[in-house]
């Protein structure tokens, strides 16, 4: 029995099967050609692109339908620079010990450091933060529920999003986060900064990690029964 409000399915799309195989292939194939990038060009990306993407981000499931999340979209060249500077001093005591020497080894074929210039160069940065309390209005005040979980969804449909567009992005999470509430000005008692996304054109000369390039295979990744 239900007892809630319901609309009819009204914007399914079905596709015969051979196109959805072919569709799906061709996904794949996009997916493929989407690497994080460590250098960016400071070419201009428009408002108006960003607010898409985070639009489709926002579409991404969530616990309860709450959407436990907010995303803050920085251009502004003085909070660019602020992120950088405390962003690097954090860095810097990671791969100067803090790190330990399992994790540094983890890193070597990425070829990172604690210089962090694209903080600056990249157009965009976007800080996704997860939200303890709220619902399906921004101004309520329930639990929220698997917030982990759905802040992750909303963060690879927006990587995905901007990928799709034509953007490269960075995921960037400097260990602890905190100082990005401050900087965003959010509220450190309900919201926790969760990743930070950079976004815009890749520089001429970038280039992507061989070790990045390494996939497992999909007998390592999936089972079928
Ligand atoms: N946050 C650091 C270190 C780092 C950690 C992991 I795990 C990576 O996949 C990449 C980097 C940095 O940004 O350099």
């Amino acid at each position: 029995m239900q007892d809630h409000a319901c609309v009819p399915l009204m914007d399914y799309q079905e596709f015969p099967p051979e196109e959805m195989l072919a569709r799906a292939q061709a996904f794949y194939a996009s997916c493929c050609r989407r690497h994080t990038i460590r250098s960016f060009s400071d070419r201009p990306v428009s408002q108006a692109l960003i607010e898409t993407c985070i639009r489709s981000a926002g579409t991404a499931p969530s616990g309860a339908n709450h959407q436990p999340w907010h995303f803050v979209a920085i251009q502004d060249p003085s909070v660019k620079q602020q992120i950088r500077q405390q962003a690097e001093a954090l860095e810097r005591s990671f791969y100067e010990g803090r790190a330990g020497e399992e994790w540094l080894g983890a890193l070597k074929p990425l070829g990172t450091d604690a210089q962090k210039p694209y903080l600056e160069h990249a157009p965009w940065l976007i800080a996704v933060f997860s939200q303890k309390r709220g619902g399906i209005h921004a101004q309520d005040n329930q639990q929220n529920y698997y917030v982990h979980e759905s802040v992750g969804l909303a963060t690879g449909f927006l990587i995905q999003a901007l990928h799709q567009a034509g953007l490269v992005t960075l995921t960037h999470t400097p260990k602890p986060m905190s100082f990005l509430t401050e900087i965003c000005q959010r509220n450190p008692d309900n919201e926790r900064p969760y990743m930070l996304l950079i976004a815009g054109y890749p520089a001429e000369d970038a280039t992507v990690p061989e070790h990045a390039l390494v996939k497992k295979d999909l007998r390592e990744i999936a089972t079928f029964l």
